[in-house]
């Protein structure tokens, strides 16, 4: 019988009290990828139990967008967690933040700041190219040497200061300390948050020493003391008639909010609190850095196992920005080849395969399906990037799959691509990335060719699963491409 609400429930996988559907999830498997291999045995949408709670795992488009896009706000839920909640004070921020007024103005907020420091201003272009000027001279300096470097601090560092100066309106020098420890605090969130580890299915573990959670405590406590220093620092310098940056932006929303107290609308009713805002900030902070960092790593892996699409976009700026200047943002409409090569990154490794869960906020339906309020929903990107049916050879790198048969233009040949998710919880920071994944490889391309060193193998195409799909370490050669070795000399006889 058919009803506004579906029809059915999904198929589900076999589930025990309390552990719920544990032992059908034991694998060797990241989940991303045993998610689509269950699809073999229960389909493309199914169901299983995490503990107590309900959850349905989507593997296709249809259905994801459903989710995402047609019945949005329906979805726009998250689910609280024992870890996220450690990182955020109990869902204080905006990601992991459930569906709220205070998560709508913050996402505002945030949005206004990001167009303004960002997109509309050329000061975020200036700011991104000074980064990649800054990398591409240390990467100078190894190749003079010949000396194999493991790109990951230098890329880290670039991206870092990047999200500094749009949140704290500062940056960090090459080997400064305060940078250092920020590295090392954030590599432990990234390896112990959100990863469904047992704490976050049988949340009464908490009370039972546990390493991870210990390591994630700790990492949190790091970081919420720095991003506290730097909020008290902009506290002592605030003006109403200045924005520097994002912590400015959000006093200023909370100052107009405390001096409109004849209205209903106090600092604390919209999550105005101090709590709220430090944990704004280290939402963006914390996606700024490991997001685009994450995705360089990844296209300078892929770059480097496919040294012809390396040399491809070599050409493709050869023509048309030459060696005589550096590229610049209004040269992304001549540079096809490499857009589509970081729209093929981004499909063939997704960030975030997993997306973020989704929770159910009413009694609804996916497809035919029902579901009940407060079930969770995760949508496997994974499944929906390397979908068979969709793409031909998906685990084939192949960026040629993103321009058009008769030439030069760009397309999306199948809707089964949703790199940033979509909707009312879409990527605060899609295109900030856009812009800093465009200019780093461009610049990086014009100056060098990347390789492994002699000897070495070719670095790991298996990703590591964690709140970010992370890369192996490896080291890299860099070397100064012939025609720009020339330009430098020049440049130095200038001087
Ligand atoms: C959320 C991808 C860079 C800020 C997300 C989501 C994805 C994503 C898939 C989850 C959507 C969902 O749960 O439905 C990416 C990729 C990036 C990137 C691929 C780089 C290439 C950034 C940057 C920032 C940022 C640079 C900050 C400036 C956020 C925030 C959310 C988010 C705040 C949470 C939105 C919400 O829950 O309302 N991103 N992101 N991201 N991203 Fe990004
Ligand atoms: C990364 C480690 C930082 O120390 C804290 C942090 C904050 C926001 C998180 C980010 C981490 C990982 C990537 C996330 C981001 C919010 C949105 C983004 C989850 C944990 C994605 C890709 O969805």
């Amino acid at each position: 019988r058919m009803s506004a609400h579906g029809s059915g429930e999904p198929p589900h996988l076999p589930a025990l009290p309390l552990i719920g559907s544990l032992l059908s999830l034991r694998s060797e498997l990241p989940p991303h990828v045993l998610f689509k291999e269950l699809q073999v045995k229960y389909g493309h949408t199914y169901s299983l139990m995490m503990g107590s709670h309900s959850v349905i795992v989507i593997n296709q488009h249809v259905h994801a967008k459903e989710v995402l896009l047609k019945k949005g706000k329906t979805f726009a839920g998250r689910p609280r967690t024992v870890t996220t909640d450690i990182l955020t004070r109990d869902g204080k921020d905006i990601a992991f933040g459930d569906y709220s007024a205070t998560w709508k103005f913050h996402r505002k907020i945030v949005h206004g700041a990001l167009c303004m420091f960002g997109e509309g201003s050329a000061s975020i272009e200036k700011t991104i190219c000074a980064e990649a000027q800054s990398l591409c001279s240390v990467l100078s300096e190894a190749a003079d040497v010949g000396l194999a470097l493991d790109l990951a601090p230098e890329l880290t560092r670039a991206v870092t200061n990047v999200i500094c100066s749009l949140c704290f309106n500062s940056s960090y020098c090459r080997g400064d300390s305060e940078f250092e420890t920020m590295l090392q605090y954030s590599q432990g969130i990234v390896d112990t948050v959100a990863k469904d580890s047992l704490v976050d299915i049988f949340p009464w573990l908490q009370i039972f020493p546990n390493a991870d959670l210990r390591l994630l405590k700790h990492c949190v406590s790091i970081r919420d003391k720095l991003l506290q220093r730097k909020f008290d620092e902009h506290k002592v310098n605030y003006n109403d008639h200045v924005q520097r940056d994002l912590i400015d932006a959000l006093l200023r929303a909370k100052r107009s909010a405390e001096n409109n107290n004849t209205s209903e609308i106090s600092a604390e009713s919209v999550g105005l609190s101090d709590d709220h805002i430090l944990m704004t900030v280290g939402d963006i902070f914390g996606a700024g850095v490991e997001t685009t960092t994450t995705v360089l790593k990844w296209a300078i892996t892929y770059l480097i196992h496919h040294p012809e699409v390396q040399r491809r976009i070599q050409d493709e700026l050869d023509r048309t920005v030459g060696d005589s200047r550096s590229p610049k943002l209004t040269d992304r409409g001549s540079l096809p080849y490499l857009e589509a090569t970081i729209r093929e990154v981004l499909r063939i490794r997704p960030v975030a395969p997993l997306l973020i869960p989704h929770v159910a906020l009413c009694d609804t339906s996916i497809g035919d399906f029902t579901v009940r309020k407060g079930t969770r929903v995760i949508i496997n990107l994974w499944a929906l990037h390397h979908d068979e049916k969709e793409w031909k050879n998906p685990e084939r790198f192949d960026p040629g799959r993103f321009l058009k048969s008769e030439g030069t233009g760009l397309t999306i040949p199948s809707p089964s691509y949703l790199p940033f998710g979509a909707g009312l919880r879409v990527c605060l920071g899609e295109a900030l990335a856009k812009m800093e994944l465009f200019l780093f490889l461009s610049w990086i391309l014009q100056r060098f060719t990347l390789s492994v060193p002699p000897g070495h193998s070719l670095p790991s195409l298996e990703g590591k699963f964690g709140v970010v799909l992370q890369t192996a370490k490896y080291k890299v050669n860099a070397t100064i491409r012939p025609d720009w070795a020339r330009h430098k000399c020049q440049e130095n006889q200038c001087h």
